[in-house]
């Protein structure tokens, strides 16, 4: 589902409020989703520590907010933005792309978590479309 001029202006105005905490949104999310999809695991099994607030999970977490922001600025060539990521977790990483939907929806309790206020249905549904165009995206190289 493609985004509409309303949803590229809502994602910003998100991305605006939220980007300052945008470590701890991403930190946070790749915890819970380690934890609430234990299947997830397997990819990350040559770090030393899985747990929420582990060191890696911060890490790693900040790593892929990057590639949101990027995403964010680049909102209106997405596949272009994602090409390399998408090369990568195909071919190297071998990610099951069912498992970026995953990830989408832990970024979305995060967010609803943390901007209880700005997270209303509206934005809701823009950033859903938003996100499921990223992981359209990552998946793109799979084909
Ligand atoms: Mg991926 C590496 C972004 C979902 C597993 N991921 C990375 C990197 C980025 C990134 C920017 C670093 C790339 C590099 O080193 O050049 N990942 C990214 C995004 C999303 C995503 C934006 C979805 C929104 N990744 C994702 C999911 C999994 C996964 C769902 C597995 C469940 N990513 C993964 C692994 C690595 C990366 C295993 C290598 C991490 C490491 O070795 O430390």
């Amino acid at each position: 589902m493609s985004l509409t001029a309303k949803d590229v202006a809502v994602v910003k105005g998100l991305w605006s409020k939220i980007s300052s905490k945008s470590d701890e949104i991403g930190a946070e999310a790749l915890g819970r989703m380690l934890v609430v999809y234990p299947q997830t695991k397997t990819y990350f099994s040559h770090w030393p520590d899985l747990s929420p607030g582990s060191a890696p999970v911060k890490k790693h977490g900040k790593t892929i907010m990057g590639a949101v922001a990027d995403a964010v600025a680049k909102i209106d060539d997405l596949p272009g933005a994602f090409n390399q990521l998408s090369e990568l977790h195909a071919y190297k990483l071998r990610v099951d792309p069912s498992n970026f939907k995953i990830l989408a929806h832990n970024l979305i309790v995060v967010v609803g978590m943390l901007f209880p206020a700005d997270f209303t249905p509206e934005v809701h549904v823009s950033f859903d479309k938003f996100l499921q165009n990223v992981a359209w995206c990552l998946a793109e190289r799979y084909r």
